[in-house]
């Protein structure tokens, strides 16, 4: 090991994930489906008799620093700050204990939309408390695992921990927040998936951070104005299906206001005006609740044709309404089409990433080809090296054997 010879190495692992529909509604509480992936980061640890905690990965250096209680983050961009919110994490549930020697590697593209950051933090909590002989449960895990990644900048939702942690082989992970729970849903044998990337970067730790943010920000705002105390509440009404929704007039869009007509029932919850982002954000979140619901259905009964026409309207509205699009991925989401998907949209939060494509598991070959072809031969010096990967349905860290 790069810290020298000695003690027994362990070790821990945590998988990244793609989300396969329910997108930028973690965050608002509502259910989400994604799989955890057959890749993975990979943590060799050693446990210290100090506090002192030392990790080295391949292509990112080495770094040190004390395990305190007050841990506050390093300069953002440093992958520092993903140990740091890992050591904050058990430091603040179950105390400051030892510290560990790690190396760290992983099958994870990183900044792809499969979630390598949250799998890096859940992996070195993982080692963190194997080194000091704790063992968490996952709804203890869920307690502080979000919370953490708060300390790197997002202001994400717990999707990623519980997919990373919780989902089981060969199924999708219907995870829902109030209460906390996962089911696993089995994928059918002959569904295939391939991630793809659109080759523009999304470095969630930068400047894509404050529209991410702004995003969450709008879909609470619409709901304190509207009225509602919860999402679950607002779909369950069937508000925004019921409402007149006007397009906003002209003007500069982020400042248009529009005023869903009143209902007599609603009165008073028509009365706030929404600019348009928020009634954008409201209609989004909305509409990719009932779509989850759909697709769970779908794929419980290996109706391809629905759950491929629920990715495409969900791409449609994460574009028109959320505007967390790019030119890029638009263009990868209609070559995917083009090329015999069944379906395919953005995944992840967006801004450049990655694209989830789903076919036929024998189509996959041709849509590959067809990607290739119609994406990215058209795109300088990336022909010689697409990021295609297939997507196969692997278990969480809790139920991996060897890690
Ligand atoms: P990505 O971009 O894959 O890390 C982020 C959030 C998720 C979720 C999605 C959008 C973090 C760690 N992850 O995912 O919780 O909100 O965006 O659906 O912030």
């Amino acid at each position: 090991m790069a810290f020298g010879r000695g003690g027994e190495i362990r070790l821990a692992a945590a998988p990244g994930r793609v989300n396969l529909i329910g997108e930028h509604i973690d965050y608002h509480g509502l259910p989400v489906l994604p799989m955890a992936l057959g890749r993975r980061i990979r943590v060799a640890f050693r446990p210290r008799t100090d506090r002192l905690i030392r990790a080295i990965s391949e292509g990112y250096g080495r770094r040190e620093f004390e395990w305190t209680s007050e841990l506050t983050p390093v300069p953002a961009g440093d992958w520092e700050n993903y140990l740091r919110a890992a050591a904050q994490a058990v430091g603040g549930k179950w105390g400051v204990g030892a510290g560990l020697d790690a190396a760290i590697a992983s099958d994870l593209p990183p900044a792809a939309g499969l979630s390598s950051s949250s799998a890096l933090i859940v992996a070195f909590t993982l080692a963190l408390l194997r080194a000091n002989g704790l063992r968490a449960t996952f709804e203890e895990l869920m307690e502080v695992l979000p919370e953490g990644e708060h300390f790197v900048g997002t202001r994400g939702g717990g999707m990623d921990h519980a997919a990373s942690l919780a989902s089981r082989e060969g199924c999708a992970a219907l995870i829902s927040f109030d209460p906390l729970s996962v089911r696993a849903i089995p994928i059918p044998e002959d569904w295939g998936f391939l991630v793809a990337h659109s080759t523009r970067t999304a470095e969630k730790s930068g400047a894509v951070r404050e529209a991410y943010n702004a995003r969450r920000r709008a879909g609470t705002a619409a709901l304190a104005r509207l009225g509602f105390a919860s999402y679950r509440e607002a779909v369950e009404s069937g508000a925004d299906q019921e409402e007149q929704w006007p397009e906003p007039r002209e003007g500069k869009k982020a400042d248009r206001e529009v005023r869903p007509t009143k209902r007599a029932d609603h009165e008073e919850r028509w009365s706030a005006p929404l600019v348009a982002l928020e009634r954008d954000a409201f209609l989004h979140v909305t509409g990719e609740t009932r779509r989850v619901t759909a697709a769970v259905k779908a794929m419980d009964c290996g109706d391809a044709a629905s759950f491929g026409r629920l990715l495409l309207e969900s791409h449609a509205s994460l574009r028109d309404r959320l505007r967390v699009s790019c030119a890029e991925l638009d263009r990868l989401v209609e070559a995917a089409t083009e090329s015999g998907a069944a379906g395919a949209r953005l995944t992840g939060a967006g801004f450049g990433g990655c694209a989830v494509i789903f076919a036929a598991k024998s189509d996959l070959p041709a849509v590959r080809e067809g990607l290739m072809e119609r994406f990215y031969s058209k795109r300088a010096g990336q022909e010689a090296c697409p990021t295609i990967i297939e997507a196969e349905p692997g278990p969480g860290a809790l139920y991996m054997e060897n890690p």
